[in-house]
């Protein structure tokens, strides 16, 4: 009797509350893995071959790999300083544009393999790739499409040879979270002693759907970037800087790498693109990519890398940090002093967030559920989500903070599990009498961090203004 009672009970509540379903999905959304490629904020590049020990930045192709002689290389020293600066993945140049391979190739004489470097029997691929997984970093792989080196540049044996490395390395050390395909083609280089210059169709010339087929049959979890994707593109610069609007969308068919007058577009990405291609922001630590003596008083400050975590990170993009070792095969110190004092004051600006838990009113609440009410994004679960009625496209969460405070950095995340929406955002702070604005901007996407003239207030306003589909906010965090 009793359980009958429940049950109706149970029966009763249910129908008078019914579930309201979750919005659908709108345009293009991010697949699992690139889900998971967001998550993952920063990375680091590491560039290092013969260039490091000619003081080169691109290699002409006819450096002797007598050359590479790193005398204290130490893959572990790399990956523990860059974990602990907070970099989730690691990309290696294993073969950059002059052709020197830094695993002992099967396909080519060029290599560690037949340098003086531990008589020969050395593998930085190897030694990164287990310190990788020691460490619990994602190993990930560039490998230069263009060659300078290798004699059959240009020709379709080239691409044989490109896809036979790909599949070397892609067997051996995986899995690798991304492949990293640069669009420089420069033109001429040594070419197995030809000495000329080789013009290739960067459209056509490498085949590339061909080529991205096979590699993901042997390694599936792998996210392809180039200047247009398929996975991730690149942002259209190397300072640092995704854009202040940054559409995680593209068409695909509109940019092919090397293709002019792009930048503009790859860096803002565009609203009414039909992929999910994510930017990302690469930049050096250094003037150059490779490392250069010369260049050990001019690594960036930690305040220079808190701007380019701000502009990147803070612009929903993923930062890929490139950090070269030098001559020894080690990051240098004055590099490692960087890393450590940028991450201490990312780690003190965001240490404490004085939203977390704080109460919350929405202007409008999604079918008046609290599955999607305000406060949930000021309850630190990702999955979580305040959201509207499908057709409010705008709306606004009033978030009372416990007490006055003073206040400098806003953070907010869309739910971009089900798409991208937000056009256009303002932020207000209450003064004690009146609200004023603190900020505004386009695009949050997967994360906007905003950085305001430090205020005293006790209430913050974010207003949703234009948004392409109901707003869906999974984060808001004040510090
Ligand atoms: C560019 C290359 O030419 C540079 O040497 C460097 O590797 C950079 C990340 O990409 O296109």
């Amino acid at each position: 009797m009793k359980n009958a009672i429940l049950i109706l009970a149970l029966t009763v509540f249910s129908c008078s509350q019914p579930a309201i379903p979750p919005p659908s999905a709108y345009g293009p959304v991010p697949s699992p893995k690139q889900l998971a490629w967001h998550n993952m904020e920063m990375n680091a590049f590491i560039h290092f071959t013969t260039n490091t020990f000619t003081d080169k930045e691109w290699g002409y192709g006819d450096e002797s790999p007598d050359v590479f002689n790193p005398t204290a290389l130490d893959a572990d020293q790399w990956v523990k300083v860059l974990s602990e600066a907070g970099f989730q993945g690691i990309i290696l140049t294993c073969k950059h544009h002059d052709g020197f391979c830094l695993w002992p190739s099967n396909y080519t004489k060029h290599s560690v393999k037949h340098s003086p470097w531990k008589n020969g029997l050395g593998n930085v691929v190897q030694e990164l790739h287990d310190a990788c997984n020691k460490y619990g970093v994602k190993f990930g792989i560039y490998l230069s499409p263009w060659d300078r080196n290798h004699e059959a540049y240009g020709t379709p044996a080239y691409i044989e040879y490109y896809r036979n490395q790909l599949r070397e390395l892609f067997e051996q050390y995986n899995p690798v979270f991304e492949m990293w395909f640069d669009g420089a083609n420069g033109g001429d280089g040594y070419y197995g002693g030809k000495r000329e210059k080789r013009q290739i169709d960067g459209k056509s010339y490498y085949d590339w759907p061909a080529t991205l087929e096979m590699v993901r049959t042997i390694d599936p979890g792998v996210l392809f970037f180039s200047d247009g994707g398929p996975d991730i593109r690149w942002c259209g610069n190397e300072r640092g800087s995704a854009g202040e609007t940054n559409w995680n969308l593209i068409n695909r068919d509109t940019i092919y790498a090397g293709k002019p007058n792009i930048t503009g577009l790859l860096n803002s990405g565009d609203e009414n693109g039909t992929f999910w291609v994510p930017a990302e922001v690469d930049v050096s630590i250094r003037p150059g990519w490779f490392y250069h003596a010369s260049e050990d008083s001019l690594v960036k400050s930690p305040d220079d890398l808190f701007e380019i975590y701000l502009t990147s990170v803070g612009r929903g993009s993923n930062l890929l940090l490139n950090v070269p070792p030098d001559r020894r095969g080690l990051l240098h110190e004055n590099d490692v002093e960087a890393l450590r004092e940028w991450k201490k004051k990312i780690d003190e600006t965001f240490a404490e967030n004085l939203a977390l838990k704080a109460k919350v009113k929405a202007s409008q609440v999604r079918g008046k559920s609290k599955l999607y009410a305000g406060s949930c994004v000021t309850d630190a679960n990702p999955e979580t989500y305040w959201a509207t009625d499908d057709n409010t496209t705008s709306g606004s969460i009033e978030i009372n903070l416990n007490g006055t405070q003073e206040v400098k950095y806003i953070l907010m995340q869309e739910y971009i599990t089900l798409g991208q929406r937000v056009k256009t955002f303002s932020v207000e702070y209450y003064d004690g009498t009146s609200w004023k604005e603190a900020a505004n901007g386009t695009t949050i996407g997967y994360k906007r961090i905003l950085r305001i003239d430090p205020v005293q207030t006790n209430k913050i306003r974010v207003n949703i203004e234009q948004s392409l589909a109901c707003p869906l906010i999974s984060n808001v965090e004040i510090f």
